[in-house]
């Protein structure tokens, strides 16, 4: 039988228009799909001759700058936005409209009211929508997840998450400094992966909070001139919040770019009353795993490399131990997206995965505004 192929069209050319191009290129190399995939278009705006070098070292065959053309295209089936957050409700809505999947980058929109309206067009158009919460894709917090669903940690009582990373006080102004473009900052940018991990792990939700949000640095030179002018920071460095989940388990999230030394500290650590598993990124490829069930003498942590055949994501091309990296997360996502589109199957994690993060995230700045625990 021949195979369906997926055409795509890609919204940005900066650090997730690589990640999400390279993916594209590799899902169908790595892994035996049940659709193939075509690189249609790649649209972002800078010059042609950038547009060009770009699309050529990744494959993408034709650029466009005007990304409401790129979604009113017949001859593509997939949209990925991988713009700044300000853009992705109108991109994703309109994407919808047209009759294309779509993939978004999280956090999915910059308010809570652009993430549920993205999530009503995805359904109401009937088109598989994905939230590119890519950390789920790694082999680790796959087992992770699966060990919680096999009850081996037992009652959850603590979720421990820390996002970490490590900028540049000095640094010039970027949309992710401002509010009105990216929505907030370490909140949305690392906090929201925390809180997707979360859920993804333990199947809970945040239902109350009470929350602090923090700007240290709160000017920046708005260009790499010497003599450039200051702007004003509008969003936060540093975001923590203490949590209680609907299945009774207590949780400490912190999000920090100003963590000297932590370059993409994602960890979580979950402790149970039959064990404990903790992940970092920086280590991504194993878990520690704590079996309580085990006698005392020899119970604590087991490092485990989840990259065997027998572990969630394993197999591909890739022998056990090889371990994968951070851009084959998205390659993982990307097959995931591409076989839910060939089965005509939900893709998880969706818009609604982004929805319920989003909540957290309105939940977490009303906290702070009020001074005050708040009901998700
Ligand atoms: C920047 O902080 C960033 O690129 C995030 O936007 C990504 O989501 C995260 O995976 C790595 O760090």
């Amino acid at each position: 039988m021949t195979k369906k192929t997926i055409r795509v069209g890609l919204i940005g050319h900066q650090f997730m228009g690589v990640a999400h191009s390279n993916a594209y290129r590799n899902a169908g190399i790595w892994y035996d799909l049940p659709a193939n995939i075509e690189m249609v278009c790649l649209c972002a705006k800078d010059t042609e001759e950038n547009l060009r070098k770009f699309a050529d070292k990744f494959g993408w065959k034709e650029i466009e700058t005007d990304w409401r053309k790129l979604v009113a295209r017949d001859d593509i089936d997939l949209i990925s936005v991988a713009s700044p957050g300000f853009l992705h409700r109108d991109m994703a809505i309109a994407a919808a409209e047209h009759g294309k999947h779509v993939l978004c980058e999280k956090p999915l929109a910059n308010d809570l009211a652009s993430a549920e309206a993205m999530w009503e067009a995805a359904k109401k158009n009937n088109v598989i929508s994905a939230c590119g919460f890519s950390y789920r894709f790694t082999p680790a917090t796959a087992l992770a997840k699966r060990l919680v669903d096999e009850g081996r940690i037992g009652e959850i009582y603590h979720v421990h998450a820390r996002y970490a990373q490590d900028w540049d006080e000095k640094g010039p102004m970027v949309w992710r400094f401002k509010k009105e473009l990216a929505g907030s900052g370490a909140l949305g940018d690392l906090g929201s992966h925390s809180i997707d991990l979360s859920r993804f792990i333990t199947g809970g939700e945040i239902v109350s909070l009470v929350a602090q949000l923090k700007t240290f640095v709160k000017k920046r030179p708005v260009s790499n001139e010497p003599d450039a002018e200051m702007g004003d920071v509008t969003v936060d460095d540093v975001a923590q919040f203490i949590c209680e989940f609907d299945n009774g388990a207590t949780g400490n999230f912190e999000a920090t770019r100003f963590a000297g030394g932590r370059k993409n500290h994602n960890c979580i650590e979950i402790n149970g009353s039959k064990g404990s598993v903790y992940w970092d990124f920086e280590d991504q490829n194993y878990l520690l795993f704590c079996d309580k069930t085990e006698s005392k003498e020899t119970q604590g942590f087991v490092k485990i490399n989840a990259t065997d055949d027998g572990h969630p994501y394993g197999g591909g091309p890739w022998p056990q131990g090889h371990g994968i990296g951070y851009a084959d997360t998205f390659v993982l996502e990307v097959a995931n997206l591409v076989r839910a589109i060939a089965e005509g199957r939900p893709h998880v994690p969706s818009f609604e995965d982004g929805v319920k993060v989003q909540r957290v995230l309105d939940a977490i700045d009303r906290s702070f505004a009020e001074r005050k625990w708040v009901n998700v």
